[in-house]
């Protein structure tokens, strides 16, 4: 039996209006919208390089969830610490990371964010508060847990962040990971984003109730669930959760509901290999597009104006150009420091 507690938030046919601007400073909303075209604009340049096969490695893209890390990290301070999993290009970027890092990265080159060992799931760039990414669905959500007891013992006031999946919640070690952090009040938020789907599976296969916040509920850990293509709604209940457990309340569990335009990974929708998604859901997902509710939020307030929309779309399209261009002449690294960090005090 299936239940639904998400409601109109998972329903492709709503949540399509202009996001509600009322309280909100129109340079905080022109950074939050630079920065959703950034992450935009990056992943469906890596989208079509991998198409015409300039990337080696698969690419898991997470065009149409921008608003979820953008709102997050608006909250965040350089000195928190951030972990991801195998979607993770917008939780490095919206820190401030570097574009050019990442597109180095994810062609193997010296320069990248992992010195082009990693690729697109091993993402690292602890100076702008990125732990790192892993492929292991759900490995750094302990991970984070440990980021959180050592700021709660060293009274720093930072905050570990952990980025799962609702696929990733299925994993046992979220579940240890919950109570843990609970049981011993850690600064650490938990940020699930429900896309509905883990891998090619819709979440009504694989769990009986649709949202995920009733596993924080069960752990007694303060949670809300929001509409993940509201960046405003994003940043103001991150900012609540955070600050509390900046001030000792313990861990928070923020559920943003979402969606990736792509199929499970590279450029493909997906809807040609048995998911049980039609091109109605994304076409209709699609116009929740959370950087067109922005900007149309933006436009009936008077903050900005299409001529300005498209100026900042064309300058952002030709920095993305330009890190492109410049992270395909950077160097591989030397085949001598293959084993450089695989082995301690090598
Ligand atoms: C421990 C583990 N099991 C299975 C996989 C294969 N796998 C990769 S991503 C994924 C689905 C994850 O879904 P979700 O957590 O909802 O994240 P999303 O892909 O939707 O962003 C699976 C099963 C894996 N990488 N690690
Ligand atoms: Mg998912």
């Amino acid at each position: 039996m299936n239940a639904s507690n998400l409601g109109t938030l998972a329903d492709p046919a709503s949540h399509h209006q202009p996001i509600d601007l009322n309280g909100s400073e129109p340079k905080d909303l022109l950074r939050y919208l630079r920065q959703m075209i950034v992450i935009r604009k990056s992943e469906q340049k890596l989208a079509a390089m991998r198409r015409d096969g300039f990337i080696g490695g698969p690419v898991h893209l997470g065009v149409g969830q921008e608003a979820v890390a953008v709102g997050v990290s608006s909250t965040l301070r350089k000195t928190d610490r951030v972990f991801g999993a195998h979607r993770s290009h917008s939780h490095l970027l919206a820190l401030g990371s570097s574009v050019k890092g990442l597109f180095a990265e994810v062609l193997g080159k010296d320069t990248g964010h992992s010195r082009g060992m990693g690729g697109s799931m091993h993402l690292w760039d602890q100076p702008n508060g990125f732990y790192g990414s892993v492929p292991i669905v759900a490995g750094t959500v302990p991970l984070a847990v440990g980021a959180g007891l050592a700021a709660k013992l060293q009274a720093t006031g930072d905050v570990a962040v952990a980025y799962l999946g609702d696929g990733a919640v299925e994993e046992g070690v979220v579940h240890e990971s919950l109570n843990l952090s609970s049981i011993l009040g850690l600064p650490v938020l938990f940020v699930v984003e429900n896309n509905l789907f883990a891998s090619h599976m819709h979440i009504s296969l694989r769990q009986p109730i649709d949202s995920t916040a009733r596993f924080a509920a069960a752990n007694n850990i303060p949670h809300a669930v929001v509409d993940g293509n509201d960046v405003v709604n994003v940043a103001t209940t991150a900012s609540r959760l955070v600050s509390d457990s900046r001030t000792g309340k313990g861990p928070g569990f923020l559920e943003v509901v979402t969606y990736r335009w792509y199929g499970h990974v590279d450029w493909r929708e997906d809807i040609d290999v048995g998911v049980n998604r039609s091109t109605a859901d994304i076409e209709n997902w699609r116009a929740k597009d959370p950087i067109a509710r922005l900007v149309r939020g933006m436009e009936l307030m008077g903050y900005i104006n299409d001529e300005q929309v498209q100026n900042m779309e064309s300058t952002v399209a030709a920095e993305i150009e330009t890190a492109w261009e410049a992270a395909a002449v950077d160097p591989y690294p030397s085949p001598e420091r293959l084993l450089d960090r695989v082995y301690a005090n090598r």
